[in-house]
């Protein structure tokens, strides 16, 4: 009897360990498993919205075309939600993305959400970032009137990101990466306009909201930018208890001659982002990354496919195919140098898109 009953108390300890309680758990659950399963996950930015050569058709997709597949992921923007705009700063109307995330959470594909939000002291844009005119501290000190922008301006994305709904009305979790590439300093968030004490306190305050407002479909994530030692890394990181993902970003630039240097940072931060990943319980990603303009002919198959998949990564985003801005690309068209190349990347049985999530 005792064993009968240890077995029903460990087949329910199992069950509970395997079926998620959030929506966030859910997807939490989805990307370790990518990690663990030697393919990464690939995704592009406003991918099925606007391409090279189209803008706002439906059902339409370079990645497609090239491949006759979806990205895995879809990456969307919130910047110009927080001054009410119906459009966001590419754009984009925030109907059309909660739409397409709907769209591609029904295809079995899996949504990220990045935030490009003005700047709240000069309502200039995200890159509106001299010291002198990006007071975080003030953002960060509760009682101000810019803290009190800034929060409601959160309360925006959350309660957007709340919104996220399939046809049966339940949460679509998404993975919410506020606040990137905050070692750089080219936003107002950047590491010069702030001690990291008040960097982290971004964080804090955005967390907050989203808990006071119980929305439960956010896995989130961390993106320096280019860092080389883990100090760097870890030096304005929020904390284990609000982050799920660590990330990062690392472009390349400079075509055939920066594919060294590119390298070089690949194999310096995805290793420590890899590592600490494994170390806290947590879900490691390249999330963003990409040659503009894809001037490398062979850049996907034989640069990128390679440097990334010696390491196990749950995924990677590339940013936008532009249709205005003058070679503003990140995935090959078809005609592009480069489609060969993205074929053979997507073929190779390291990278997963959408068919392979089924
Ligand atoms: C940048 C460029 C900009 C764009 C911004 C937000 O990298 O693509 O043109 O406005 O991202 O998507």
């Amino acid at each position: 009897m005792k064993t009968f009953i240890t077995l029903i108390v460990s087949a329910a300890a199992a069950c509970s360990a395997v079926s998620a309680a959030t929506p966030a758990d859910a997807l939490r659950d989805r990307l370790d498993k990518m990690q663990n399963s030697g393919k990464i996950a690939f995704g592009q930015h406003d991918a099925t919205v606007y391409g090279r050569y189209w803008a706002w058709d439906d059902n339409r997709c370079d990645v497609k075309e090239v491949t006759g597949d979806y990205p895995a992921i879809c990456n969307w923007d919130l910047g110009w939600l927080e001054i009410d705009s119906p459009i966001n700063l590419d754009s984009v109307p925030f109907e059309r993305i909660r739409r397409e995330v709907r769209l591609h959470d029904a295809r079995g594909g899996i949504n990220t959400v990045s935030w490009h939000p003005q700047n709240p002291f000069t309502l200039g844009n995200a890159w509106d970032k001299a010291p002198e005119r990006t007071p975080v501290a003030e953002m960060v000190t509760p009682g101000t009137e810019l803290n009190n922008t800034l929060t409601k301006w959160i309360e925006k994305t959350a309660d957007f990101i709340g919104s996220l709904k399939d046809a049966q009305g339940n949460r679509i979790p998404v993975v919410f990466r506020p606040w990137h590439e905050h070692t750089g300093t080219w936003f107002w968030w950047g590491q010069h306009t702030s001690t990291p004490e008040q960097y982290k306190q971004l964080w804090k305050m955005t967390r907050e909201v989203f808990d006071r407002k119980g929305i439960d479909n956010v896995v989130w994530a961390y993106s320096p930018d280019k860092v080389t030692t883990e100090e760097a890394y870890f030096e304005r990181y929020p904390g284990d208890d609000l982050i799920d993902i660590l990330g990062a970003d690392i472009y390349a630039f400079n075509g055939e001659e920066g594919i060294d240097t590119f390298l070089g940072y690949i194999n310096t931060e995805l290793p420590i982002a890899v590592r600490e990943a494994k170390k806290r319980g947590k879900i490691a990603a390249l999330t963003e990354c990409g040659l503009e303009g894809i001037t490398v002919p062979y850049w996907y198959d034989k640069v990128l496919l390679p440097a990334i998949s010696q390491y196990p990564l749950a995924y990677i985003t590339v940013w936008r195919n532009s249709p205005t801005k003058p070679n503003h690309w990140y995935v090959p068209y078809k005609g592009h140098p480069a489609e060969e190349s993205f074929r053979n990347f997507y073929k190779s049985d390291k990278t997963a898109f959408l068919k392979d999530l089924k």
